[in-house]
């Protein structure tokens, strides 16, 4: 079983652990760096503004921000093939972007318009789309990993070469359904790989204060489900553990676990102050460990131009511009909308009464 543990587990988020496959040989070619980095850029700059727009009113309800994770779903996707599927909790706009969803629709659901992916009734925690194979944004923490299960078994069922990517946190991972989840992949050998996100908080609690035992990647030990630590800062090792991973699912061998030790920047949401981290340690991680400084720096030594990198920069921010002109020109959903999408018939469409 290839698993990769902590010798012991260390108070706060630490280091990550030492990146795996970024040797020459795994070096992607240029063309598909850049792309990565166009990609965690996109991500970056999407957040940045949706986090200035909810400060200003424009966005209600729940808005959670991946900014700092980057890496991880780029480089998940980076390694994935046309149908491969993907869910994950309500952390998601950065998921969407990666599988290939408008900025412009993303935007607008997150302003509660009808341009946007659920029409303007889903907001930031529930988007989805059957093109794109993303089947969620889900608020319940640790409710898409059955789902993700489910996908895997269609996958195996249809005889598709597919895998789910099944995304959830460190503070799902110690959820019942977790498990049976497990138990159920490994008995079928279902395609699903589990990525662990282990941005070192759920919430407000540290990992090591809600964690107990060792690496979250060892989680599936007693259903023989290999795992793999991963420094999720590092999009390269993220690429290079997700072509092994998904190759192990798509060859019929069964699930696969990843455990990403990320960062996440700004607060669990939008409403928290804060208070369980000091501002030293947020600091450290993005002087240090930016996914996105490390892909330039990269870049820049394999001498890609400056101006390149800037123009890369100008077209995501003019995507992001473009989604936010629409997603505030966009026309709230007609009150019809209120009644379309629901699972129980309206009573003047049956002639049954609707028991309570
Ligand atoms: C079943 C359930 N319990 C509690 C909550 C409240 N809650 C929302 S997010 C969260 C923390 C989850 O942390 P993690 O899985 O690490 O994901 P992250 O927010 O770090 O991406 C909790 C407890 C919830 N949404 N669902
Ligand atoms: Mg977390």
């Amino acid at each position: 079983m290839a698993t990769k543990t902590e010798s012991k587990r260390k108070k706060g988020p630490g280091r990550p652990p030492k990146s795996v496959g970024t040797g020459v040989n795994d070096m992607p070619a240029t063309d598909d760096l850049v792309k990565m980095f166009r990609d965690m850029l996109l991500i970056r700059r999407f957040e940045e503004k949706a986090g200035q727009m909810y400060g200003m009113g424009q966005i209600g309800g729940f808005c959670h921000l991946y900014i700092g994770q980057e890496a991880v779903v780029v480089g998940l996707q980076s390694a994935s093939v046309e149908g491969d599927t993907v869910v994950t909790s309500y952390r998601d706009h950065g998921h969407m972007l990666a599988c290939g969803m408008e900025a412009d629709g993303v935007m607008a659901e997150l302003t509660g318009r009808e341009g946007g992916y659920s029409r303007g009734k889903g907001g930031s925690m529930h988007m989805f789309s059957r093109e794109k194979n993303f089947f969620g944004g889900h608020g319940i923490v640790g409710a898409q990993v059955p789902i993700g299960v489910g996908l895997a078994f269609s996958h195996k069922y249809k005889g598709q070469k597919n895998v789910c990517m099944t995304y959830l946190g460190d503070g799902a991972v110690n959820q019942g359904q977790v498990y049976e989840s497990f138990n159920m992949a490994a008995l079928w050998d279902l395609p699903c790989l589990f990525i662990i996100e282990n941005n070192q908080y759920g919430m407000g609690t540290a990992v090591t204060r809600a964690a107990a035992g060792r690496a979250l990647a060892d989680r599936g030990m007693a259903y023989g489900i290999p795992g793999k630590q991963v420094d999720g800062m590092d999009v390269l090792a993220v690429r290079a553990a997700a072509l092994e991973a998904l190759d192990h699912c798509r060859s019929g061998k069964g699930p696969y676990i990843l455990e990403m030790k990320t960062y996440r920047y700004r607060g669990h949401s939008m409403s928290d102050p804060a208070k369980y981290r000091t501002r030293e340690e947020v600091d450290t991680m993005r002087k240090q460990h930016d996914p996105i400084d490390q892909l330039r720096e990269i870049l820049q030594n394999q001498n890609v131009k400056d101006e390149e990198l800037k123009a890369i920069d100008s077209e995501v921010k003019a995507i992001v511009t473009d989604a936010t002109e629409f997603a505030q020109t966009s026309p709230e959903p007609d009150a019809s909308e209120l009644f379309t999408d629901i699972l129980l018939p309206l009573p003047s469409e049956t002639t049954d009464a609707v028991e309570a």
